[in-house]
C-alpha cells in the first residue's frame, strides 16, 4: 500500500500542489495535486523532477564548527555566545541575519521575532531583497500596503495579459500553461510581452515588444497619457478612490511628450506602441504582470507604479479579469513580507516608523527591545560586513556568495567576518565555504509549515521524509539559538504549528481592519486543522473565513484617508549605459530548468541536461563585431570582474546587449559566476539591486586546447582554466579547456580519471603532432570515464557518450569507435535536450518536423513523444515549428 501526502513545491511563487506517494520499498513519486487551486494537476519540468532531488548526496548531517563536525550543544552554544558577545560589546547592531523566501513562514516568523523584538536590531534582510523588494515599496505608495489585488483565476477571466519583464514560459511555467488553455478556449485573449529579448514567452504571444533595456517607465507614461487622451478615464473610481491623478498624469505628459518620443526612448516603432496602447485603451479586462525585467531596476519602484497608474486611471484594479499583478519568485517570497522579513518592516505588515506599531508589536511578543528604525538593506548589509560595522551575520538558506551582486565583495566581507554562521541544508556551497558555525538544516519533503504563493495564497508544505543524520527544521534552530541567549520563555515553541497560532494571532492582533495582512482566521486552528489546512487565500478573518480572492473591489485602499495614490513618474534609464570600453549591456536571468544556485537542479540528470555550461546570448551582428563565434568561448568583462562563457549567437537578443544566466558558481563552473560583473547598484526606495543591467565588453577566448570528459565520479579538473560541469543519467559531464598544452597528456588524463594506486582497464590514443588525445577508463567492460581533448571546438557528440554510459557492457567495435572518436551511428546524436520529461533532444525534433513532416505540437507529442509530459518544452517546440 503506498501513502499519500500532499504538499506544495519547494519551486516558484505559482505554489504548485503536489501529490507525493511512497511505496514500502520508500520509492518516491510525485505529481501534480488535481484539487490545488494553482495548478490543477499541472506540473512543469521542475516540480515533475522533484523525486529525482531527494537523494542525501552532498547533504550537511552534522553541525560543524570551524570546520569540523560538532554536536548541536557545541554548535548552538558556540552561534548564541558569538552573538551575545557582539551586542554587549558592539551593540545589536553588530548582529544581523541574511534570511531567504525559501524559509517556511512559521521560520521566518521566529527568524523575524528574534532579531527586531529581542536582539532589538532591525538587521534582519532577505534576498527577497534581490527579488520583489521594489513591489513592495511600489504597492505601499500605491495601496498604503504590500498587497497584491488578483487571484490567478483572473488570468483566465482576462481579454488582455500583459506580461512586463516577465519570462513566464520558464520562470512561472504553470501560470504560463494556464494563460495558454484559456487561450484555448477563448481565442479573443490577446497575450503582450514587454522583454528586450525575445524569449520562448514572448515567441508564442501575439505581440512582442522588444523593449530598449530599462526603458519600460516611458512606455507606461505614455500609455497613462494615451487613455487620458483617449477618454478612459474611469471619473467616478479617479474621484472616489484615488489621489494625485492630475501630478501623475502631468508628470507623464512632460516624459512622454508624444507616441514618436516614446517609440523613439524605447527602441519601438511607433506601429507597435500604438498597436500596444490601443488594446489596453479598448479592453477592460487586463491584467498588467510583472517580474524582475521590471523589479531588477535602479528605478523598479517608479516603473512599478508607473504600471499601476494606468490601471488606476481606468479603475482596472479590484474586479474579475484585471489588475496589476505582482510575480513573486521563491515559494515563500509573499510569507516573508507577511511576518516582515525585509530590514524596513516590522512584522504582519506594521510599519517600523510607527511609534505605535512599535508599542504594539513589543507588547504582543514581550519583548525587551523594539528597534526605532529601518535595518541594513542586503546589498548595504555586506558592505557593512565588509567595513568591520557589522561583525556577526547568519545566513539562511541562500546563497549570497553567490546571488548578491559584485559577489567577490560579499566573498572578502565574509572572509574577514568575526562570526558567519550558515543554516543551508548542502554542505558545501560557495557560502558555507566561509562559515564559522554551520547549521544542518532539513529540507523539503522533510520540514513541515506554510508557505504563500503569488496570489497571497497559504498552503502547507508537508514533511513525507525522515530527516538524514542530524539536520533540524529552521524554526527549530533559531527558537535554540533564541533560547540560548536567554530568551527562554518567549522562544519555546515545540511544533510549527505554534509558530503559527502565533502569526495569525499578531496579524489580527488591535488590526480592525486597518491592516490588510490579516489571518486572525487561523490563530485558533486545532492541531488536527492545521494539518489538514487547506489552500487559502488572505484576508481570512471570522468575516472571512473562506478567505479573499481579491481586494480593493471597493475602492477602500489602506492610506490614511483610504484612497489609493496615483505616484508621478518621470522615467530614468539604467546607471549603467554602455561606452567606449564596455560597449554592451549584460542583462542576466533564469533558464528553464535550473533553480537559483544548482543546488538542488544541478543534481538531477533531467533537468541539467537541458543547460549544460554558463553561456551568454548575442545577436549576430554583435557576434562579428566583436569577433566571438557561435560555440566558443568568450571572455566577459566589465569593471568589476571577468568571467568565461560559452557563446550562443540569436537573434533573440537584441543588439547591443547580452544575457548570460544567473546560476552557475564556483560548485559547477569557477569562472561562470555572472555576478561578479554587476556593481551593487539598487534602486533608491527599495534596495533592490539592478541585476538586469550591467555594462560589460566580451572577447573570443583562445585556449591551446579544448575538451570534454564524462565519469561516473565527481573529479577536480586540475589544469584546465575553463571547466563547467554536469550531471547526466549515472555520470557528470565537464566541458575543459586550457591554455599550456600539458607535457604528457597520458600523466594528465591519468590523473583526472584514476584514483591513486588504483589501475584498471584503460585504452588511450594519442596524436601529439594534431594535438589530439583520447582515452577511457573501464571497470570490467563497463565504460567508467572518459575524456577528449583536441586543438579545437571539433570534438565528437556529446550525446552518443552519454548514450554509452547506459549501456551494461561495450563490445570491441563500440570501444574501437571511442578511440578513433567517431559516432558509428549518425543517429545516436539527438542534439540538445528539449524535452526533460521524455528525453528527446533537439536534433529529433527537427528531424520529425523537416524530414517526418511533422507540423504541429501535437504530431511532435504524438510521434516523438516531445512535449506530452509536463508541458514546459511546447514553447520551444512551437519556435522550431515556427522556425522551419
Ligand atoms: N526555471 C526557473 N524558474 C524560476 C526561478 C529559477 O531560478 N529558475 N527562480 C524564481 C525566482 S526567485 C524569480 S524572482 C522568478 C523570476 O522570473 P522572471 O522575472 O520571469 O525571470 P528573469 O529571467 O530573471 O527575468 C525576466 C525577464 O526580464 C527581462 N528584462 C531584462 N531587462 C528588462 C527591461 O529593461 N525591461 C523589460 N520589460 N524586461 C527586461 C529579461 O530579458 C528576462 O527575460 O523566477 C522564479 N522561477
Ligand atoms: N545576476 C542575477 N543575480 C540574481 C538574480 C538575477 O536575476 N540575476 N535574481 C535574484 C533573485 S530574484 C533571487 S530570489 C536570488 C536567489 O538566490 P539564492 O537565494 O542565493 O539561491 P538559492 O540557490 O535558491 O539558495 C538557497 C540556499 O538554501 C539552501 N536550502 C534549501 N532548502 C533549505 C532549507 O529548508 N533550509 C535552509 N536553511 N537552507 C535550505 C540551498 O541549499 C541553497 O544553498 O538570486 C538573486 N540573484
Ligand atoms: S510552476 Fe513548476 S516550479 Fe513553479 S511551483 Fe509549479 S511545479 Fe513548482
Ligand atoms: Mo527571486
Amino acid at each position: 500500500m503506498s501513502q499519500k501526502i500532499k504538499t506544495t513545491c519547494p519551486y516558484c511563487g505559482v505554489g504548485c500542489g503536489v501529490i507525493v506517494s511512497q511505496d514500502e520499498r520508500g520509492a518516491v513519486t510525485v505529481a501534480g495535486d488535481p484539487d490545488h487551486p494553482s495548478n490543477y494537476g499541472r506540473l512543469c519540468s521542475k516540480g515533475s523532477a522533484l523525486a529525482e532531488t531527494l537523494g542525501h548526496e552532498g547533504r550537511l548531517l552534522s553541525p560543524m564548527v570551524d570546520g569540523c563536525v560538532s554536536d548541536w550543544d557545541e554548535a548552538l552554544d558556540t552561534a548564541a555566545k558569538g552573538f551575545q558577545r557582539m551586542v554587549r560589546d558592539h551593540g545589536p547592531d553588530a548582529v544581523a541575519f541574511y534570511v531567504s523566501g525559501q524559509l517556511l513562514t512559521e521560520d521566518y516568523y521566529v527568524a523575524n521575532k528574534l532579531m527586531k523584538g529581542f536582539i532589538g536590531s532591525a538587521n534582519i534582510d532577505t534576498n527577497s531583497r534581490l527579488c520583489m523588494s521594489s513591489a513592495v515599496v511600489a504597492h505601499k505608495r500605491a495601496y498604503g500596503a504590500d498587497i497584491m489585488p488578483c487571484s490567478y483565476e483572473d488570468l483566465e477571466r482576462a481579454k488582455l495579459i500583459v506580461l512586463a519583464g516577465s519570462n513566464t514560459a520558464w520562470c512561472h511555467p504553470v501560470l504560463y500553461q494556464r494563460m495558454m488553455e484559456s487561450k484555448r478556449q477563448n481565442p479573443d485573449l490577446q497575450v503582450i510581452v514587454i522583454d528586450p529579448r525575445a524569449t520562448p514567452t514572448a515567441e508564442t504571444a501575439d505581440l512582442h515588444l522588444p523593449i530598449k533595456p530599462g526603458s519600460d517607465a516611458l512606455l507606461f507614461n505614455g500609455l497613462l497619457v494615451y487613455l487620458e487622451q483617449g477618454g478612459e478615464r474611469n471619473g467616478l473610481f479617479v474621484n472616489q478612490a484615488t489621489q494625485a491623478c492630475d501630478e501623475a498624469l502631468s508628470a507623464a505628459k512632460s516624459d512622454a511628450e508624444s507616441i514618436e518620443h516614446v517609440a523613439a526612448g524605447c527602441g519601438l516603432s511607433v506601429e507597435l506602441v500604438e498597436r500596444f496602447y490601443r488594446l489596453f485603451a479598448r479592453t477592460e479586462r487586463v491584467v498588467t504582470l510583472y517580474s524582475q525585467g521590471i523589479n531588477q531596476s535602479s528605478s523598479g519602484v517608479d516603473k512599478i507604479n508607473a504600471i499601476i497608474n494606468c490601471h488606476l486611471l481606468t479603475g482596472r484594479i479590484g474586479r474579475p479579469g484585471m489588475g496589476p499583478f505582482s510575480l513573486t519568485g521563491q515559494p515563500n517570497a509573499m510569507g516573508g513580507r507577511e511576518v516582515g522579513g525585509l530590514a524596513n518592516q516590522l512584522a504582519a505588515h506594521m510599519a517600523i516608523e510607527s511609534a505605535a506599531d512599535r508599542e504594539r508589536v513589543q507588547r504582543f511578543w514581550d519583548a525587551p527591545a523594539i528597534p526605532q528604525k529601518g535595518g541594513l538593506k542586503a546589498v548595504d548589509l555586506f558592505s557593512a560586513i565588509e567595513a568591520g560595522k557589522v561583525r556577526a551575520v547568519w545566513i539562511m538558506a541562500t546563497n549570497p556568495a553567490v546571488s548578491l551582486p559584485d559577489s567577490d565583495q560579499v566573498r572578502r566581507a565574509l572572509a574577514q567576518c568575526e562570526l558567519v554562521v550558515v543554516s543551508d541544508c548542502m554542505a558545501l556551497t560557495d557560502t558555507t565555504a566561509y562559515a564559522h558555525v554551520l547549521f544542518p538544516a532539513s529540507t523539503w519533503g522533510e520540514r513541515s509549515g506554510t508557505v504563500t504563493s503569488s496570489e497571497r495564497r497559504l498552503s502547507r508544505q508537508r514533511a513525507f521524509l525522515d530527516t538524514p543524520g542530524m539536520a533540524r527544521p529552521d524554526w527549530w534552530i533559531i527558537s535554540q539559538v533564541a533560547q540560548r541567549m536567554g530568551f527562554q520563555g518567549q522562544f519555546d515553541y515545540r511544533q510549527p504549528k505554534d509558530v503559527f497560532r502565533e502569526h495569525a494571532a499578531l496579524s489580527g492582533f488591535e488590526n480592525a481592519g486597518t491592516r490588510g495582512f490579516d489571518i486572525s482566521g487561523l490563530a485558533d486552528l486545532s492541531d488536527l486543522q492545521y494539518e489538514s489546512l487547506s489552500p487559502t487565500q488572505w484576508p481570512l478573518t471570522s468575516s472571512t473565513p473562506q478567505g479573499t480572492a481579491r481586494l480593493f473591489g471597493d475602492g477602500v485602499f489602506f492610506t490614511p484617508d483610504r484612497k489609493a495614490r496615483f505616484v508621478p513618474v518621470t522615467h530614468q534609464l539604467p546607471r549603467n549605459q554602455a561606452d567606449a570600453t564596455y560597449p554592451l549591456i549584460l542583462n542576466t536571468g533564469r533558464v528553464r530548468d535550473h533553480w537559483h544556485t544548482l543546488t538542488r537542479t544541478g543534481l538531477s540528470p533531467r533537468l541539467a541536461s537541458h543547460t549544460i555550461e554558463p553561456y551568454a546570448e548575442i545577436h549576430p551582428q554583435d557576434a562579428q563585431g566583436f569577433g566571438v563565434v557561435q560555440g566558443a568561448l568568450a571572455q566577459v568583462e566589465s569593471a568589476c570582474g571577468s568571467v568565461i562563457v560559452r557563446v550562443k549567437v540569436t537573434t533573440n537578443q537584441q543588439q547591443g546587449s547580452l544575457f548570460i544566466p544567473m546560476h552557475w558558481n564556483t560548485q559547477f563552473a569557477e569562472t561562470g559566476r555572472v555576478n561578479v560583473l554587476l556593481p551593487g547598484v539598487v534602486d533608491p526606495l527599495s534596495g533592490q539591486p539592478e541585476f538586469k543591467h550591467g555594462r560589460v565588453a566580451i572577447q573570443e577566448r583562445r585556449f591551446a586546447w579544448h575538451g570534454f570528459l564524462f565519469s561516473r565520479r565527481q573529479l577536480q579538473p586540475s589544469g584546465a582554466v575553463y571547466w563547467a560541469r554536469s550531471r547526466g543519467a549515472g555520470f557528470w559531464h565537464y566541458e575543459i579547456a586550457g591554455d599550456s598544452t600539458p607535457e604528457n597528456w597520458a600523466e594528465m588524463a591519468r590523473s583526472y580519471l584514476c584514483s591513486k594506486g588504483h589501475e584498471v582497464g584503460w585504452m588511450e590514443y594519442t596524436d601529439r603532432a594534431a594535438n589530439r588525445y583520447r582515452a577511457a577508463r573501464f571497470e570490467n567492460n563497463i565504460l567508467e570515464s572518459c575524456l577528449f581533448i583536441g586543438p579545437d571546438l571539433k570534438l565528437p557528440p556529446r550525446d552518443w557518450i552519454a548514450a554509452l554510459f547506459k549501456k551494461h557492457s561495450l563490445d570491441a567495435t563500440e570501444r574501437a569507435s571511442l578511440l578513433s572518436g567517431h559516432a558509428p551511428d549518425e543517429k545516436a546524436d539527438v542534439g540538445k535536450t528539449i524535452c526533460a520529461c521524455h528525453g528527446v533532444g533537439e536534433k529529433r525534433i527537427l528531424e520529425g518536423i523537416r524530414i517526418h513532416g511533422l507540423n504541429s505540437v501535437q504530431a511532435i507529442a504524438d510521434q516523438l513523444k516531445a512535449g506530452s509530459g509536463c508541458g514546459s518544452c511546447v514553447p520551444e517546440i512551437r519556435a522550431m515549428l515556427a522556425a522551419s
